[in-house]
Formats: structure tokens, C-alpha cells, sequence
């Protein structure tokens, strides 16, 4: 199907609740990871300055869990990649979600701004680079050559989430704004709803297991499992 500028946008916004049910935790729930590791110590540059092995083991583990060949992608991910693919307007996916879940899902246009656990950054020559193994202090840049400079290519508090600019312009241009999954916890991405409300005036719905912070500004809310309440929603 064609995709015309005239034609009404969708954008969904989507966090570690839509992977859940693959099987991949998320971050503030009872089994959640920041009750198990310390987020100061593994999501902020300053952790990865005191221990940088530490914190390249916590996302080796991860990006381990991302090879498992049992993890894919759920009907949720299924039914929203199924949207794309049947809505006459764009469907953009802005994630929070660092796993690759949406593409394996079959979704083509997907914004991570929060960064991806397959990529890798050099913080000499600012190279981003696909990742398929083990990264440690040691790996060299594959760009130039320097040792010792590579990072995950995720956002950690206090960085600069990515492609803000295409976000927040879909933002303005949406029918619908749909946010699935999380917990509306972390800035900027649990202020969009209320960028949607002062600017497009789009329909603002809510899918995810119980109410979000930010529940209330929503004018419609669907709670349950996201393999439920997803497809229900857009089938
Ligand atoms: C299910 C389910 C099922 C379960 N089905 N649902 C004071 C006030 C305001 C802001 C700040 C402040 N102090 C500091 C800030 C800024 C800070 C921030 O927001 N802090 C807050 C904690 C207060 N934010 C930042 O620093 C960000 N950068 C920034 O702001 O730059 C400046 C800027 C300003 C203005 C414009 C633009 C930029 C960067 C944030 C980086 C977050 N990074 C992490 C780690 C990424 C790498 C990694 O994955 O390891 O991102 S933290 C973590 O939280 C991860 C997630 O993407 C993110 C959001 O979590 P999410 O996805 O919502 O998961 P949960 O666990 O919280 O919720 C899951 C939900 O699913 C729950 O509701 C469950 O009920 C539900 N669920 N099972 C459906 N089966």
C-alpha cells in the first residue's frame, strides 16, 4: 500500500513492557533490572567512567539474551509491524527499547531513542558500528583503529535521547499517538502525550498492564497484557 503525506500519521511509542512477554525484562517492575543492578552504576556515563567492565559485562549479558535463539518477537510487536504494513498514512515506532524486537517483528520504520544494544560507538572518532559479540575496554574502533574508546551505543541518564528533532516533528503531525508498554517514568519520552495534546490535538491512547504515570492525560486507556490489548487495539 501506498504511503501519502496527506493521509493521517500514527505514532507509537513503546517501552520494555511490549517485550515482556518475549521474555526480556523490564526495568521498574517487581523483577524488574533496576532492582537488581544499580541504574547509577550501568545507565549513566559517570558509572561507566568508575567500571567500564562491569558495565560492558551487564550489556554483553544483554545482548547475549538478544542472540538466544528461543527470544522473538510477540503479537504485539506482530500486530503493530501488521499496522504499518495496512494503514494508508506513516507508522513510525519511536522505542525506548534497545532490543531489535519491532524489526524482527516486521516493522520497517522504527526511531530507537534510546540507542540499540547490536550497535557500538567510539567516543574518539564518534563512529557508530554493528556489534555482534562480546564488547570490552579493549575492542578497537573498527572506523580507526583506537583501542579502548568503544561504548554501547545506548542513552544513558543526563545524554541526549536520539533523533528528537523526527520525533518531536511526527509528534506535531499525528492522528493518533498511541504508547504501549511503558511506564512514564523518563523524560522526554513520557512528555509526549502532553506535546501531542498542545500541538496536533491527536487521539492520545494508552496500552500497557496498569496505569502509567502520565495515565490521566491520556484520553483513552486499554490496560492488560500487550499480547492482548495490542492486537484488540488494532485489529
Ligand atoms: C507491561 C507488561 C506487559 C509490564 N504488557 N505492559 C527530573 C524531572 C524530569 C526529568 C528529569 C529529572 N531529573 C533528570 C531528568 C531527566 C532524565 C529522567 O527522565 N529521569 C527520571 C528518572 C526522572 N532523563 C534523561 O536523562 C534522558 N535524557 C534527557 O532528558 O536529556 C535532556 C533532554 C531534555 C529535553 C529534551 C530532550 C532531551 C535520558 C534517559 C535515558 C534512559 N535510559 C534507559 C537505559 C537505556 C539503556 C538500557 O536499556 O539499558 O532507558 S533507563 C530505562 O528507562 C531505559 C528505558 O528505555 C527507560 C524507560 O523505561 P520503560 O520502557 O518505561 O520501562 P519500565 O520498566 O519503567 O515500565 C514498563 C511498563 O510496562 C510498566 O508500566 C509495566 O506495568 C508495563 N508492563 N509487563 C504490557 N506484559
Amino acid at each position: 500500500m501506498h504511503q501519502t503525506a496527506d493521509q493521517p500519521s500514527i505514532v507509537i511509542l513503546t517501552g520494555a513492557g511490549i517485550s515482556k512477554e518475549s521474555g526480556l525484562d523490564t526495568f521498574r517492575c517487581a523483577d524488574g533490572i533496576w532492582n537488581k543492578v544499580s541504574l547509577e552504576d550501568v545507565a549513566t556515563p559517570e558509572g561507566f567512567a568508575r567500571d567500564p567492565d562491569m558495565v560492558h559485562g551487564f550489556y554483553n549479558a544483554r545482548r547475549a539474551q538478544l542472540a538466544d535463539p528461543t527470544l522473538s518477537p510477540n503479537a504485539a510487536h506482530e500486530a503493530l509491524a501488521r499496522l504499518e504494513r495496512e494503514w494508508p498514512g506513516e507508522v513510525l515506532v519511536v522505542t525506548q527499547n534497545i532490543d531489535d524486537l519491532h524489526e524482527r517483528g516486521g516493522s520497517k520504520n522504527v526511531l530507537h531513542m534510546h540507542g540499540e544494544l547490536k550497535k557500538v560507538r567510539c567516543e574518539g572518532c564518534r563512529a557508530v558500528a554493528v556489534w555482534d559479540g562480546d564488547l570490552g575496554r579493549d575492542s578497537a574502533c573498527p572506523t580507526c583503529g583506537v583501542a579502548g574508546a568503544m561504548r554501547p551505543h545506548v542513552v544513558w541518564f543526563g545524554e541526549m535521547p536520539l533523533g528528537m528533532e523526527r520525533i518531536y516533528a511526527a509528534l506535531e503531525d499525528c492522528a493518533l499517538f498511541l504508547s504501549v508498554g511503558t511506564s512514564g517514568n523518563v523524560y522526554p519520552a513520557a512528555g509526549f502525550v502532553h506535546h501531542v495534546l498542545e500541538t496536533s490535538g491527536g487521539r492520545t491512547v494508552e496500552l500497557n498492564l496498569e496505569p502509567s504515570q502520565g495515565a490521566t492525560l491520556f484520553a483513552e486507556q486499554h490496560y492488560g497484557p500487550a499480547t492482548e490489548v495490542v492486537p484488540a487495539f488494532v485489529d
